[in-house]
């Protein structure tokens, strides 16, 4: 191989890894993340207050990395979890509070819904191991 292209062939080598990496960020094993408002079998309107907790870690918002911490996503209506090995998907079955808010007004169409909270990191990506809430259900009336 030439000089050239072996320059060519290791950058590659170097994007590809960098590309690759996935930001993952440790946990305290006592972290939790859980409703404030609104509970389980809650009754609610269509458009309502929702409020997260999170206990034994910080929220801080997206593409800031301090240890500890993460940002809320709301999982609403969501069978499968998605993987929790790299960043979430962003949908409307998997919000986004990067911006690090505690909680939002949600404006979900009448039925009966459930809604997890999974912490993730400041690349979206979940913690090891991930904080997850309970789910519930919840009626939208
Ligand atoms: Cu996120």
């Amino acid at each position: 191989m030439k000089l050239l292209e072996l320059m060519i062939f290791f950058s590659l080598i170097v994007h590809a890894t960098l590309v690759n990496a996935i930001e993952t960020s440790s946990s305290p094993s006592n972290a939790e993340v859980y409703f404030i408002s609104p509970k389980d079998g809650d009754t609610v309107s269509t458009k309502f207050i929702i409020q997260f907790g999170l206990k034994n870690m910080g929220v801080a918002p997206a593409g800031i990395v301090v240890k500890n911490t993460g940002h809320h996503h709301l999982l609403i209506d969501v069978q499968r979890l998605p993987s929790l090995e790299e960043p979430l998907p962003n949908n409307s079955n998997i919000r986004h509070f990067g911006a690090g808010q505690t909680e939002a007004v949600l404006e979900i169409p009448r039925g009966e819904h459930t809604l997890q909270l999974l912490l993730g990191n400041h690349a979206h990506v979940p913690h090891e191991p991930p904080i997850i809430s309970e789910k519930i259900t919840i009626t939208v009336e």
